[in-house]
């Protein structure tokens, strides 16, 4: 008590300092905050508004009365953690994070939806028929969490034919909104939930009068179409013949198609509220979901520590409940250390282009054609071409030349454009969404667009003739433009083409590890496909999007890390409906340990240049679900290990046990080092100093196989890194389930740098895989 009343004499100390300080800075603006507490102690309803109160009183010893309408929560976290967000200074928030109930305090940030980089609507391939392809019975008790942009209930994916009753342990709600009712749930889609965003909130309001509630004005209908893609993916019912516009026809289907889906609207289309994230977690966390998926991150540029990142504090509460908690890695690549979502207690997935992909060919005047992936549904034939200019030659007056190449608004002249294709150049700064408009309304016919960085992923052009090339394809294109005083072109419908193997590929745009935050944690962790997945879509009605005489699709073709998240999410689902006696950490485990490392065509997978994939682009491979069924051996990672974790990090002791609210003691030497010994099913060791003796890291494992089998160890290591496993051999017998080795590493010979490789212990019919990477200095 004694500590409060000081907290509090302080504050009318450096309150009286504050006010006298000029009010007029730019920081003592409000804004939302996110006030974090740790863990929670209670979980019951009447405690929740001891501790909503309580925090209101911290808010009001802090706030000058004449602005009493900031004392408020905006939104106020008590079931699986404990905290509030509020609008508060700059002042005010670093007062408040003297307290010694606070964990951390930080701006809220706002996330945005891990489709691909530009946000403009891409879209991309296929892949739901890489997900296991069997309507299961079992599956149907899993409950997944989607927080997103919320949903579509209409679309037949998310049709409850077939489904049982509704668990009797799901305690969430399907909320009521404007164009959303509560017989838009079914037995599939169980709940549905949405946030007013904190902006909305700060209006006037008498939350505190719980009598009478404040009118939310949203819906938990999503008017996005990312988190009805991203639910589809993860659980859809299986449609037959979906496809969008006659591409990518099949029978769409998601990775556990009898789990249940309960959406968590947290986002909108300029992004997710930090904040509101946290409440979505913490809701479902309450609801009961087994599984959460996330397709959404911070932007790798501005990734914060782990107890300033929202995510990482959501997700590390619902793993401490059980709950297992699925990221998309980020759209950053291929540059490394763009990874986000990258604690050890979030499964962070990585993007990778299947066996598909669409193209609409150019065809020059000459003859000479080039394919480029697109999705469009234009009328144009082979047999009529059109005049073909640069941009740059049909620029506005008084435009810079760079301005005219990306086709960027205003830097064209609609007399010179009319009746040509045009050949814009992407510079990354200008989404294509918008070079197409740009190029559409000066009445150009068609656009072909060179973009090295993006044309793994098709864009979706609607109507609008659209294809895009490389810089190969595109030095040709303009090599023939100079070459002639008529140049031109034309550019067919989209057509699919069964991918030019290889396949699977690391997507370009998937984020690339090592993590910024620790490297001894081997990120990404798996990769799932990602680029131009057919999955359900809110109908698009705009003017030319729609290919004339057809009926609005109810399916899109979407890219991102936001795809390849969900297909991981459900072939959790699934091994957890098989196996609903394991936890996160072991089907995480079985996921990894038994993902592929070959291709198509028998060869290591590689990148989108064509060289080998090493795991910090694709972590330890592309997952494989039915035969993480039967992994042999997992790792189990504990939420003590978790909770070491951050001791090593370096986080006050103090610090963690608010965190985990229990006494807990951080062993007593904590290093950075010591994070490689994690029961982590990858092994990362971010320095091997080759001048001093080898380094060990240590794993348990646990036999989920037959009692009694005999696994041998094999070696697969790269030339100078010296590697010893200890034992070589592990004999598990009935009553002998966990078996311990040590993995030590000695760089005397290595090269300098990352080195990779991995350790797979084989019992004759369990292959069980440890990838390792090794930074030798
Ligand atoms: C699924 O359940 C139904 C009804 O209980 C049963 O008839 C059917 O055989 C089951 N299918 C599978 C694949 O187990
Ligand atoms: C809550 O609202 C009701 C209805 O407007 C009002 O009668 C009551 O006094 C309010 N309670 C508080 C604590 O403001
Ligand atoms: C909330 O909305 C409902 C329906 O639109 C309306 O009947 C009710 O009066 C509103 N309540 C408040 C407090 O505005
Ligand atoms: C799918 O399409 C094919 C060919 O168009 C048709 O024969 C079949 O009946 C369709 N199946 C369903 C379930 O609609
Ligand atoms: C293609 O369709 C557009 C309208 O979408 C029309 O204006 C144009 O004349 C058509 N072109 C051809 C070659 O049919
Ligand atoms: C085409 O001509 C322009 C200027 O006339 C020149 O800058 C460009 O390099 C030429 N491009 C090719 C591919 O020859
Ligand atoms: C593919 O890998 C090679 C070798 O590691 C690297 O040089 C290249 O930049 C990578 N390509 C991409 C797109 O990441
Ligand atoms: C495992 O071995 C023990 C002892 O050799 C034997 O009693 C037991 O039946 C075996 N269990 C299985 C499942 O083979
Ligand atoms: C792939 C595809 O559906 N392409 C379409 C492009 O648009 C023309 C005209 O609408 C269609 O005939 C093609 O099928």
């Amino acid at each position: 008590m004694a500590s409060i009343l000081q907290f509090f004499l302080s504050l009318c100390l450096l309150h009286l300092l504050i006010s006298l300080s000029a009010a007029s800075n730019e920081n003592e603006i409000p804004k939302s905050y996110v006030v974090y507490m740790g863990k929670s102690s209670n979980n019951h309803g009447g405690e929740a508004e001891v501790a909503e109160s309580s925090h209101l009183q911290l808010l009001s010893a802090i706030i000058p009365s004449s602005e009493s309408e900031r004392i408020s929560l905006i939104h106020s976290y008590n079931h699986a953690f404990k905290g509030f967000s509020a609008m508060l200074t700059q002042g005010e928030a670093s007062i408040l994070s003297g307290h010694e109930e606070i964990v951390s305090i930080f701006p809220d940030p706002l996330l945005q939806l891990h489709t691909t980089r530009s946000w403009d609507f891409l879209n991309v391939e296929s892949g739901i028929t890489s997900t296991p392809l069997f309507h299961h019975n079992l599956s149907r008790d899993v409950i997944i969490g989607v927080i997103d942009t919320g949903i579509w209930p209409e679309s037949p994916s998310f049709s409850d034919n077939g489904i049982g009753e509704i668990p009797s342990r799901w305690k969430g709600v399907c909320m009521e909104g404007s164009d959303f009712k509560k017989s838009n749930c079914n037995r599939k889609l169980i709940g549905a939930r949405y946030y007013n965003t904190p902006k909305a909130l700060i209006q006037p309001k008498s939350s505190s009068n719980k009598s009478h509630p404040i009118n939310l004005t949203g819906s938990p209908r999503d008017s996005v179409g990312h988190g009805t893609h991203t639910a589809s993916i993860a659980a859809g019912a299986p449609i037959a013949n979906a496809s969008y516009y006659g591409l990518a026809p099949g029978t769409a289907r998601g990775g556990s198609p009898s789990a249940r889906i309960a959406s968590y609207k947290a986002c909108s289309l300029e992004g997710c509220s930090g904040s509101t994230i946290m409440k979505a977690f913490d809701d479902a966390i309450k609801d009961g979901v087994d599984i959460i998926s996330v397709s959404i991150g911070m932007t790798s540029i501005f990734q914060s520590d782990f107890l300033n990142d929202p995510i990482a504090i959501g997700a590390f509460h619902a793993q401490q409940m059980g709950v297992m908690v699925v990221c998309s890695a980020g759209n950053s690549g291929p540059d490394p250390y763009t990874i986000v979502n990258s604690a050890p207690w979030i499964f962070t997935v990585a993007a990778s282009n299947i066996d598909r992909d669409f193209q609409s060919t150019v065809v020059l005047g000459n003859g000479k054609t080039f394919p480029g992936p697109a999705i469009n549904f234009s009328n144009l034939t082979r047999s009529k071409t059109y005049p073909l200019a640069r941009s740059e030659d049909v620029a506005a007056a008084f435009t810079p030349s760079s301005d005219a190449r990306s086709c960027y608004p205003g830097s064209l002249d609609p007399k010179k454009v009319r009746g040509k294709i045009i050949v814009c150049s992407g510079d990354g700064s200008n989404p294509r969404r918008i070079q197409k408009l740009v190029v559409e309304d000066a009445k150009a016919i068609g656009m072909i667009l060179i973009d090295e960085y993006q044309k793994g992923s098709p864009f979706e052009s609607g109507i609008y003739p659209f294809t895009e090339v490389g810089d190969i394809a595109g030095f040709h294109i303009l090599k023939y433009i100079n070459s002639t005083k008529n140049p031109t072109a034309t550019i067919l419908p989209t057509k699919e083409v069964p991918r030019i193997r290889p396949a699977p590929v690391v997507a370009f745009f998937s984020s690339r590890g090592p993590g910024g935050l620790t490297e001894n944690i081997l990120k990404p962790d798996i990769m799932a496909p990602g680029v131009a997945i057919l999955a359900a879509m809110i109908p698009k009605t705009e003017v030319g999007s729609v290919p004339i005489g057809r009926k609005v699709s109810k399916f899109g073709i979407r890219s991102g890390t936001s795809m390849a998240c969900p297909h991981v999410t459900g072939a959790a689902a699934f091994i957890k409906s098989v196996h609903p006696q394991w936890s996160s950490s072991m089907i995480r485990s079985a996921l990894m340990t038994t993902a592929i490392i070959s291709n198509n065509m028998r060869k290591d997978l590689t990148n989108s240049t064509g060289f080998s994939a090493n795991p910090h682009e694709m972590g330890v491979g592309e997952i494989s679900p039915l035969r993480a069924l039967n992994p042999g051996l997992v790792f189990e990672t504990a939420s003590e290990d978790y909770l070491h974790f951050l001791c090593y990090y370096g986080y006050p002791e103090k610090t963690i046990r608010a965190v985990a609210n229990k006494k807990f003691t951080c062993p007593s030497t904590s290093f950075d080092e010591l994070i490689s010994n994690i029961n982590y099913p990858s092994i990362s060791i971010s320095k091997l100093d080759r001048h001093l003796a080898a380094q060990t890291v240590t794993r348990t494992v646990r036999n989920v196989g037959s009692p009694n089998s005999t696994y041998i160890a094999q070696l697969h290591a790269p030339v100078g890194l010296e590697i010893t496993v200890s034992p070589k051999k592990i004999v598990f017998v009935e009553g002998l389930e966990r078996a311990t080795f040590k993995v030590s590493f000695k760089g005397k010979e290595a090269s300098r740098g990352y080195s990779f490789g991995s350790i797979t212990w084989f019992d004759g019919l369990h292959s069980v895989r440890t990838v390792f990477a090794v930074n030798v200095e």
